[in-house]
């Protein structure tokens, strides 16, 4: 019984009420008692529905009480409140059924074709009517050369996305023969992949989670384009498609307080609830719907759920006991399942058997109508209204919550299994039975099937489906998904001079390479015409980067303004934000800031407005930490830059393990569209960044190159910055600092021996020293090359390798790595703040013997100097390394290498520090 405001299960939790100051207790315990009489004489069930009652008039007079965060396990929008549904039902459903076989007959002809190529039957089965509503009445194309909305498509849903193209006439036959099978570049991909379909799929989204996470910030994106004057998006709409199980992925619900916070009523997400994942339930002991109801109302979004298909809205409006509510809701989603599997006396029985008053309930309804009663997923009208409410909310986002049947419609081997998720056959009796419950007698005759290859069924011009089709179409202006858009707003690159700062130097004054890309972000953005189309994105580390100075100038996105005076408004940085804010400060989640990188770096092919993200991050937390959304942005085609910011595993000091990062760079070179680079110097900085702008938006540049992104990490160690020389001196060394290396130094005129020291970023400091240790000391010139790119280098390699290996009478082509550092004989030493495996990327063209010291195993805390003796990278060790290949190669006697061992102060008896 509840008394006094506490909670039965949870004293504590309504505790709240007993500390506010109680007015009238005469009041209040009539109140009680009443409620109390209520539970006594009518029970429960009348109690709850006098309390909803009241709840609902509370907040229809703006009491203000909080909202309950979950309601009974019916529809959101009662029967009464449906909107007038405008379309054509029937031809609707011909159509859908015609959707529901080609996507069936797609995946069961490819994998007749290829065994073991697969394929999904049962998420689209499960999800067609979602979509179909969505295609026939709301989705908004960009044949009108608009954007329109932006839709993401579950990824395992794709046959049927395929299956209406094939009606639009956008797909062929024998494209849709060559699902799975696109070496040859006529098949179609697996998934959305706009990687390997540029012109049809626009999001990626079968890595489960990322599709929902990105759609979020694209929503919000869309905001913020509006709201900074780029672009109008007041037209678009975000609509995501995800399933049930997927809500498990942390990236799914993990940033949907923001949606609600930011008031995304331009955002739209439809969960696929059929209960199921891939093993089997998704909560098989709990109901998936009301755990999302909560879970989504708790987060102030708009929650529809439509549970039930029309014919149960009779049955519980005879509901007068709320047998019928008390039996769904306290029904687990298991033994829904189990229902969705069983005949109608199993469920006549087992779901509305043991209660009397339930069991006549159903008295008329027969056996085959209990099985039939559909759930709120399948059912066109209910969705219908559930979408229009939707689009109508205002002020906050909506999730639609549908429950569905797994495999719908495929049939009793299929539906409802636990198994159906993987199921990519049909036999000829299971496609005659498909057949039948489509209706599709006229179109697949049975002699059809005999061949074992089910035939897809075209629309057919002068019929009402065809004519019915074209029409939604046209006025929904043109199919999707389509990719991309038209440019719309070009953009014109940064002025030279924006450069300027960076490619002079810093003189006698040290500076870290990060301040000079801070520089260069606030040039670029105070750029006349390109500044607009700067978006810089940072995880709560602006300070840690130096980026403050730039709170101020290009102020924060904040989609209020700022309502309040900040504690540093008298400081000439202080905390700004601004409605027309220019920088995305996302606050700690480099999921969500590597979402919003995704959402400018494709607004070039998503909005035909090219944006250009600057998303710099501690770089131990990027690659490593989401990686997956990086590769899911290549996908997509994202154009941007990655700034890796206090990179190095010795040069960001004081932080240790978990912050040292040696290994982003390795990670970097494993996505094939990022060009990794890790530079040394300021005007380094500036022309990559530079060339990477050219290479996207630049006049000169291939089509098919433009779509990459740039990796750039960034150090924290301050030493003076040097010039990039003039004439043709500098633009030797611009060019080869974007092919890869350049010489940096000459080899010293005197020495005996000969060697060659590679450097990349800070390590350019160990290469100097040892350079004048060894001319010093040891006999030996050695010149002087930063590397600003090993996976470039090795990509060029690899290509003139192949080159060879296939064109064996050609004339032989020589990597350029091996044509840099050809002429000299001896040894070349790479030394990187990454792992030993960076510089080793091209030591197999070299050509000469080849050393790699690196920063292998976990970091720790100390000093820069302690580190990289550690780890052993510094110029003692670089010596010791040239030394030792020359004495490998006869040039010096073991003694000499000892000699430098001691020299040095080197332990060589030390363990090495990746097993340490
Ligand atoms: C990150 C990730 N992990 C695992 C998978 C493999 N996978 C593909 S579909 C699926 C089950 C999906 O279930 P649900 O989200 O409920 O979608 P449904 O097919 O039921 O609509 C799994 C585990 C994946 N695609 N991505
Ligand atoms: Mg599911």
């Amino acid at each position: 019984m509840v008394i006094d405001g506490l909670h039965p299960d949870n004293p504590r939790h309504e505790g709240y009420v007993d500390q506010l100051p109680d007015i009238d207790p005469g009041e209040t315990s009539e109140w009680l008692d009443s409620l109390e009489a209520v539970v006594e004489s009518h029970g429960k069930t009348r109690a709850r529905f006098l309390i909803s009652k009241l709840l609902a008039r509370a907040n229809a007079l703006q009491v203000g009480s909080p909202a309950a965060v979950s309601t009974p396990y019916v529809n959101t929008i009662p029967a009464e409140l449906e909107p007038w549904f405008p379309g054509d039902e029937h031809v609707e459903r011909r159509i859908r059924a015609y959707i529901r076989w080609n996507a069936a007959a797609m995946v069961v002809r490819a994998n007749k074709k290829a065994e073991g190529i697969g394929g999904h039957l049962a998420t689209f089965a499960s999800s067609a009517a979602l979509y179909e509503v969505g295609f026939n009445h709301f989705f908004r194309g960009k044949a009108d050369g608009t954007p329109g909305d932006h839709v993401y498509f579950q990824g395992h849903a794709a046959p049927g996305i395929y299956a209406r193209a094939f009606l639009e006439g956008r797909l062929s036959e024998r494209q849709l023969d060559g699902f799975r099978m696109e070496v040859d570049g006529d098949g179609i991909s697996s998934y959305p992949h706009p990687r390997l379909m540029p012109e049809f799929w626009e999001y990626p989204t079968v890595s489960m989670g990322l599709g929902p996470i990105n759609s979020i910030y694209q929503a919000r994106f869309l905001k913020y384009l509006t709201n900074r004057r780029v672009d109008d998006t007041s037209e678009s709409r975000v609509w995501c498609f995800l399933g049930d199980g997927e809500t498990d992925e942390p990236e799914t619900l993990g940033s949907i307080s923001l949606a609600a916070r930011e008031g995304l009523d331009n955002l739209t997400w439809v969960v696929n609830c059929n209960l199921q994942r891939l093993d089997g339930p998704v909560r098989g002991n709990g109901k998936i719907i009301q755990e999302l109801e909560a879970v989504f109302r708790g987060a102030g979004w708009n929650v529809i759920k439509v549970v039930w298909g029309s014919k149960w809205d009779e049955l519980l409006q005879r509901d007068v006991d709320g047998v019928l509510l008390n039996r769904m809701n306290t029904t687990v989603d298991g033994q829904f399942q189990r229902y969705a599997v069983e005949d109608g006396s199993y469920i006549r029985d087992d779901f509305f058997g043991p209660d009397p008053r339930l069991r006549k309930l159903v008295e008329h309804l027969s056996d085959d109508e209990l099985r039939n009663l559909p759930r709120g997923g399948h059912d066109y009208k209910k969705l219908y209204a559930a979408y229009k409410a939707a689009t109508e909310t205002t002020g906050r986002p909506t999730v639609i919550l549908a429950k569905t049947i797994k495999g719908w419609t495929l049939g009793p081997d299929v539906e409802g299994r636990n198994a159906t998720h993987q199921i990519k056959k049909m036999n000829k009796a299971q496609l005659r039975t498909l057949r039948d419950r489509l209706y599709l007698e006229e179109e697949v005759p049975d002699d059809a099937l005999d061949a074992g290859l089910p035939p897809y069924i075209p629309l057919r011009e002068g019929t009402p489906e065809h004519e019915y089709f074209h029409a939604r179409l046209k006025a929904l202006d043109g199919p999707l998904p389509s990719r991309p858009v038209p440019i719309r707003k070009p953009i014109t690159l940064p002025d030279e001079k924006v450069y300027g700062e960076l490619l002079v130097g810093s003189g006698t004054q040290a500076a870290a390479t990060t301040m000079g890309f801070t520089r260069l972000l606030r040039n670029l953005a105070r750029d006349q015409r390109f500044g607009a189309r700067v978006v810089p994105i940072v995880p709560d580390e602006a300070r840690t980067f130096g980026m403050d100075s730039l709170f101020r100038e290009i102020k924060i996105y904040a989609s209020r303004g700022q309502l309040y005076k900040p504690v540093d408004h008298d400081l000439l940085l202080s905390y700004t934000e601004g409605r027309d804010g220019q920088i995305l400060e996302e606050g700690i989640t480099e999921a969500g800031s590597m979402a919003s990188f995704t959402a400018a770096g494709t607004a070039h092919s998503n909005r035909g407005v090219p944006m250009v993200p600057f998303y710099i991050f501690y770089s131990m937390f990027g690659f490593q930490r989401v990686g997956d959304l990086i590769w899911a942005a290549a996908d997509a085609r994202a154009r941007g830059f990655l700034l890796g910011a206090t990179a190095g595993r010795t040069t960001l000091t004081g932080e240790g393990l978990q912050h040292q990062d040696g290994h982003s760079l390795l990670l970097a070179s494993t996505v094939p569209t990022v060009e990794a680079y890790d530079p040394a110097f300021a005007y380094e900085v500036a022309i990559i960044i530079k060339a990477g702008l050219e290479r996207m938006y630049g006049p000169d540049s291939p089509d098919d190159q433009r779509d990459v992104m740039y990796y750039l990490t960034l150090y924290n160690e301050t030493h003076p910055m040097p010039a990039l020389p003039e004439g043709e001196e500098g633009e030797r060394i611009a060019a080869g600092a974007v092919e890869g290396m350049y010489r940096y130094a000459d080899a010293p005129d005197g020495p005996a021996h000969r060697a060659t020291i590679l450097f990349s970023g800070p390590m350019w400091q160990s290469a100097v020293a040892a350079r004048d240790a060894l001319a010093e000391r040891w006999d030996v010139a050695a010149d002087l090359w930063s590397v600003t790119s090993y996976k470039r280098l090795r990509e060029d390699a690899l290509a003139a390798e192949r080159h060879d290996r296939l064109h064996p009478g050609a004339e032989r082509r020589t990597p350029l790595v091996a044509d840099r550092l050809a002429g000299v004989d001896g040894p070349v030493v790479a030394v990187s703040d990454h792992m030993t495996a960076v510089p080793d990327q091209v030591s197999r063209w070299v050509g000469r013997p080849y050393t790699s010291l690196g920063t292998d195993g976990f970091g720790r805390s100390d000093t820069r100097e302690a580190l990289r003796r550690f780890f052993e990278i510094d110029a003692g060790h670089v010596v010791v390394a040239v030394l030792s290949s020359l004495c490998a190669q006869g040039a010096v006697e073991p003694g000499v290498v000892e000699k430098a061992i001691a020299a040095h102060g080197i332990d060589a008896d030390t363990p090495p520090p990746w097993t340490r």
